[in-house]
């Protein structure tokens, strides 16, 4: 049995030194790569005058890290105009964000065809792959134009739209042919598949063959996949020597005050305008409270490079600012809004200091802010997850106080009752949340995963042939071959 090849635009590499990341695809993917006999493919971060198709690769006991550098013309078709400019906004519904340009539609297949030509060097004709997001949809199809006829799988993080918001890129039918290269596509949740079968059956003329999709002479399957944490890791990390460090300087903050948290990239997804709309709300609704919270928003800037980024960035800057200047008195202030990273650890701690995690997302593939706040609470004395119904998260996680986050009335009524609620009640809504949190990890994710590609087969039409007998002994022989004393899971 072949390796594990993990493919995804960044790579991070897996020592200790990267710890402090932001984005849930590059923890969940190093977690899902740790003890296994694997390579992780992608982009080295570097941009380079001209593309040279070099691949570094570099070994970390059982898993090989091999990336390239990307051309700087190439780059920002691909990754600014199209990836992030054009596909991030429309998956997320903001359809008004989105710029189409089909030079960068060329340049992102481009890319895709980069990333396929050198990895298909180095792929041995076994390797079972599996492909991470929106700024890879092409991969499979132009490595099989390339002849490999490897096992091929693809997650996408991010929602899948509804099929009229997907129509407007203009090129949506070769997107959605090229996911038909893979022998299985993943989504976050149930409704994000039922989108995608939806845009097969009425706009691609496709249908539905058992378990499979047909369309454009080919067959693949889609599932939902609800990726989860690493929670083991992660609530031993709530425990080590930073978090306990981040955790006192939160608490000091807290002494007189209930505390509630926010951490989130700076993504117009995120809901943060909304957010902090529905805490000026609760102020206002609750003048005695001013005194009462201290509302620390966590937010380090993204994608710097693109308009839409900045311009956000500049107005939640704005918002927080005049809420604080309305709010605030001379030796108090109700919120405070900081720019910058900090490790998982730090995060964690932070996590456990405050009485409420405000999770508000307008549109969001999980959110594992979400999973990891539960995850580091202190199990006697929980606080209170509040959760926007537009994160995939909230399928799972209904003993949170769901809201929607257009709605500045519901979340000032949510920060309330959280803030009031009983120590019987967080309680017995914290164990059911870590109950899933923990079941469903990131592990479990990979497992499921993995296993369903196992015995997926990508198929023409025309060729397509029975399922595969062999196929237990076949995922017992791929277990014994990614797990080892070292493994986790
Ligand atoms: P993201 O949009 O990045 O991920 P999310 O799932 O919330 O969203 O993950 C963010 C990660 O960044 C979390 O692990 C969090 O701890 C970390 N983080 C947040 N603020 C930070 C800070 N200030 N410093 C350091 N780290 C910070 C995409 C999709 C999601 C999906 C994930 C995984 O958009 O919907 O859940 O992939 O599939």
């Amino acid at each position: 049995m072949g390796r594990l090849v993990v493919v995804s635009n960044r790579v991070v590499a897996p020592d200790p030194g990267s710890a402090a990341q932001a984005g849930g695809l590059a923890v969940a993917l190093k977690a899902a790569l740790r003890g296994r006999e694997g390579l992780w493919f992608g982009w080295s971060g570097a941009r380079v005058d001209a593309f040279t198709g070099e691949v570094h690769r570099q070994r970390y006991d059982a898993l090989e890290v091999a990336t390239i550098d990307l051309a700087e013309a190439d780059f920002e078709p691909y990754y600014n105009s199209y990836a992030n400019g054009a596909l991030w906004p429309v998956f997320h519904a903001r359809i008004d964000l989105a710029t189409y340009d089909p030079d960068a539609y060329d340049g992102y297949r481009k890319v895709n065809r980069q990333f396929a030509e050198t990895l298909a060097a180095i792929l041995a004709p076994d390797d079972l792959v599996w492909v991470h997001d929106y700024h890879l949809i092409p991969l499979a199809q132009e490595l099989r134009r390339l002849g490999a006829r490897n096992r091929i799988g693809f997650f996408l993080h991010i929602p899948f739209p509804p099929a009229q918001l997907f129509c407007t890129l203009p090129r949506h039918r070769d997107l959605a042919e090229a996911l038909f290269s893979y022998d299985l596509v993943g989504m976050q949740t149930p409704d994000c598949v039922a989108e995608f079968e939806d845009y097969v059956l009425r706009e691609a003329g496709g249908r539905r063959d058992g378990q499979r999709l047909r369309a454009f002479g080919l067959a693949t399957r889609a599932a939902a996949y609800p990726i989860g944490l690493d929670t083991e890791d992660f609530v031993a990390l709530s425990r080590s020597a930073p978090a306990v460090k981040a955790y006192d300087r939160m608490a000091a903050r807290g002494v007189f005050r209930q505390l509630i948290v926010g951490a989130d990239r700076m993504d117009y997804s995120k809901g943060l305008e909304e957010r902090l709309r529905g805490f000026e709300r609760f102020l206002r609704a609750h003048p005695e409270m001013i005194r009462e919270v201290l509302y620390l928003q966590i937010a380090p800037s993204t994608r710097g490079e693109v308009a839409a980024y900045q311009e956000l960035r500049n107005r939640v800057l704005a918002l927080a600012g005049r809420i604080n200047a309305t709010w605030s008195d001379i030796d108090h202030a109700p919120m405070q809004c900081v720019n910058r990273n900090y490790s998982r650890a730090e995060l964690a701690g932070i996590y456990r200091a405050a009485r409420v995690g405000l999770v508000t997302p307008l549109r969001d593939g999980m959110n594992l802010v979400a999973k990891e706040y539960v995850a580091a609470q202190d199990p006697r004395d929980p606080g209170v997850l509040i959760l926007s119904r537009f994160a995939g998260a909230a399928q799972q996680m209904s003993d949170a106080l769901i809201v929607n986050p257009y709605a500045r009335d519901e979340v000032a009524d949510a920060l309330w009752r959280a803030i009031g609620m009983s120590a019987d009640e967080r309680l017995r809504r914290w164990e059911g949340l870590m109950t899933g949190v923990a079941r469903d990890d990131v592990g479990a994710w990979c497992d499921t995963f993995l296993a369903a590609l196992e015995m997926a087969r990508q198929s023409s039409a025309e060729t397509d042939k029975p399922e595969r007998t062999f196929l237990p002994s076949l995922r017992r022989s791929w277990r014994a071959a990614t797990s080892g004393p070292s493994q986790p899971r």
